[in-house]
């Protein structure tokens, strides 16, 4: 495909939804979309509008968009992908349905699409920006109703699910500026909405020594950054001034050993309205992802919707992840590894389900473990097929010439199976008779990687 000529990718918006309005009018509509945070925050802001609009219409929200379920949907129907489908239009260019798709996944494909499927993709304009589906969504929801501060709330939370906080063009600032929204600047510690003693106790990006796992140190270190213990407890971070955030920054900083990296550390807490609370996108973003991990994304698209019931099964089902969660990184621990140059292959075969192994290769890029620039490999089974996730160490992109993405399509390419992602963060889906294959494959390519920096 090739890109348009002029950069205006909000003409691009206008011009999408008004052929959305036009195009489907008394059409039945099926929106398609991806079951991360980003995907269902997508679906959310756009079911909210086929609502408003008094559409009919129906879900279908999947962990990844196989050639088998495009080739089945049924004729007549308008499909609507989001935050997917950039990797599948040999597929979608063969329906005959009217199509739309909102996405912010690179694109593969090299031939002009079909009259009937209409595109949104930042990557198809020379100074596109960078957004997640789910802002994107909101662009095309807010042009077609109008602007919607519960909808660019969800719009945030999908953005900060799909970590493009740190990167915020003009058009997602109209979004921020939509919202019900605090922005508050300090240490990014995780749950932030959680008495600080054992935010502090738990927080494990960054390791503070003494404090990191140890209640005690933690309630030393409060007293040490003049934060005090009340009559309800100690305050959460986010209910810190800024005069008490700065003292916390600055206590903490004196205990890391390594300094310079505190800075990775203290940015942007987007703090949003939800169910009337103000929350901490992240955490939002976190449990969300965690229903639909568990294979309860309806009640995740439930739960965006606004819906009191899923709120409260989704905070159990939380809770179960959390547990799944650290079963298979002591899984990972204890399982053999294959150990190259600049990277780490991690077969968990049937040991470590499909759906949260991305999520064990992201904490693994995270954590202290592994040097910077590590490429860590999962691999996990999924009935006749195997999940591959890949992510590289480290918080800041310090190689430019190493793209993940690349390596995944280009074995595909080899072996078969489908690939998608990014840069930093890319995976496939092969078949299981292929494991040793891909295995030699990757070694090979990686090996050759190192070599060419
Ligand atoms: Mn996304």
């Amino acid at each position: 495909m090739s890109k348009n000529k002029r950069g205006d990718m909000i003409a691009q918006i206008t011009n999408f939804a008004n052929k959305f309005q036009e195009l489907s009018d008394k059409k039945e509509i099926i929106v398609i979309s991806h079951f991360d945070t980003d995907g269902i925050t997508s679906a959310a802001i756009f079911g909210k509008l086929l609502k408003k609009l008094d559409k009919k219409f129906s879900f279908r929200i999947v962990k990844s968009l196989e050639p088998e379920l495009i080739q089945s949907l049924p004729e007549g129907r308008v499909i609507v992908f989001l935050d997917l489908a950039s990797g599948s239009l040999e597929y979608i260019s063969k329906l005959s349905n009217l199509v739309f798709i909102i996405d912010h996944h690179e694109i593969s494909y090299k031939e002009t699409l079909p009259e009937n499927v209409n595109i949104l993709n930042p990557h198809l304009y020379p100074d596109g920006e960078e957004m997640s589906g789910s802002c994107l969504t909101y662009l095309v929801s807010r042009e077609i109703g109008k602007k919607d501060s519960s909808a660019a709330n969800l719009a945030i939370i999908g953005m900060v699910g799909d970590i493009m906080e740190k990167k915020i063009g003009p058009l997602v600032n109209t979004i921020l500026k939509d919202a019900d929204l605090t922005i508050k600047r300090g240490f990014l510690i995780y749950p932030s909405t959680r008495p600080l003693n054992k935010a502090l106790e738990y927080c494990s990006t960054p390791y503070i020594p003494g404090v990191t796992g140890d209640g005690l140190g933690a309630c030393t270190l409060l007293r040490e950054a003049g934060i005090t213990f009340t009559s309800k407890g100690y305050k959460s971070l986010i209910e810190l001034n800024e005069e008490e955030m700065q003292k916390l920054v600055t206590a903490i900083a004196l205990r890391v050993p390594n300094h310079e990296k505190m800075s990775e550390f203290v940015g942007n807490l987007f703090l949003v309205k939800f169910f009337n609370r103000l929350e901490d996108a992240r955490e939002l973003s976190a449990l969300v992802n965690a229903c639909s991990r568990m294979g309860e994304s309806n009640t995740a698209l439930l739960l965006c919707m606004g819906n009191e019931t899923a709120k409260k099964n989704a905070e159990s089902i939380y809770i179960k992840y959390k547990q799944s969660l650290i079963e298979a990184l002591n899984q990972i621990h204890s399982n053999p590894k294959i150990q190259g140059k600049q990277y780490v292959i991690m077969n968990a075969q049937d040991k470590i389900q499909d759906t949260i192994i991305g999520t064990v290769a992201s904490i693994l890029s995270m954590s202290a473990l592994y040097e910077e620039g590590t490429v860590i490999i999962t691999m996990a089974y999924n009935k006749d097929k195997i999940k591959v996730s890949s992510r590289i160490c480290g918080r800041e992109k310090k190689d430019e010439s190493m793209n993940l993405k690349e390596i995944m399509d280009g074995i595909t390419g080899m072996i078969g199976g489908e690939s998608g992602g990014h840069k930093l963060a890319a995976g496939c889906v092969i078949s299981k008779e292929k494991e040793e294959a891909f295995i030699e494959l990757v070694k090979k390519k990686l090996d050759i990687e190192v070599v060419k920096v």
